[in-house]
């Protein structure tokens, strides 16, 4: 599999899944601003949608949006993911919520063109929504169950775009989920192949 990334950007959600599931990939970064991928390729060709993440599947089928290729490569390696049961709905849910109410509640704060009002506004949804998460959370390590799932692969990195690109306060049980999630082998690695340790 080929995943084709930009640093930091939520593409390191699913390059974190493929290394806690032991997925053989191959990374391509993307620069968003020209769409060309490290190659020299017209990015736009591979994925006409223009962001990150896409992920190309061995047989060359491209794959896009981050619930689907979290859940492709969950299912594909059985890890990240329970295969049934209530819990498998509670982690879809959980990363539901994450791409549509956190992943998409940062985008006045990344974007140079936004108003004072709109970056207000998002900021204060934000802090709604990780409060929500806080409770959810508690003391417990994973956002669902007892083990890593798909949902702390995306949780992360939408805490690091809090802490480090937009300086957003997050609460204490997030806060000290966010620190040891930084020290997973998983979290460490991708870091690393990005260019960001
Ligand atoms: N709906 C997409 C959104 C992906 C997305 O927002 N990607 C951002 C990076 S985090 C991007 O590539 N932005 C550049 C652009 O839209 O041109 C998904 O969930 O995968």
């Amino acid at each position: 599999m080929k995943l084709y990334y930009a640093p930091g950007a939520c593409s390191l959600a699913d390059h974190i899944a493929l290394i806690a599931t032991e997925t053989a990939y191959e990374l391509e970064k993307v620069d968003l601003k020209t769409k060309k991928t490290e190659g020299g390729e017209d990015y736009t060709k591979i994925n006409p949608k223009g962001y990150v993440p896409a992920l190309q599947i061995n047989d060359g089928e491209i794959l896009t949006e981050n619930i689907a290729i979290l859940c492709y490569i969950a299912t594909q390696s059985s890890a990240l993911l329970p295969p049934d049961g209530m819990a498998h709905w509670r982690v879809l849910e959980a990363t539901a919520f994450i791409s549509t109410e956190l992943h998409k509640n940062f985008k006045p704060l990344l974007v140079p063109d936004s108003s004072e009002d709109e970056k207000h506004g998002a900021q204060k949804t934000l802090a709604t929504r990780f409060e929500h998460l806080e409770h959810r959370l508690g003391d417990r390590a994973f956002i669902v169950g007892d083990t890593m799932t798909i949902a702390d692969c995306y949780l992360f990195v939408m805490l690091m775009w809090a802490k480090v690109k937009v300086g957003l306060a997050i609460p204490p049980h997030l806060t000290r989920y966010y620190e040891r999630m930084k020290q997973n082998p998983s979290v460490v690695r991708a870091l690393h192949e990005e260019g960001l340790s």
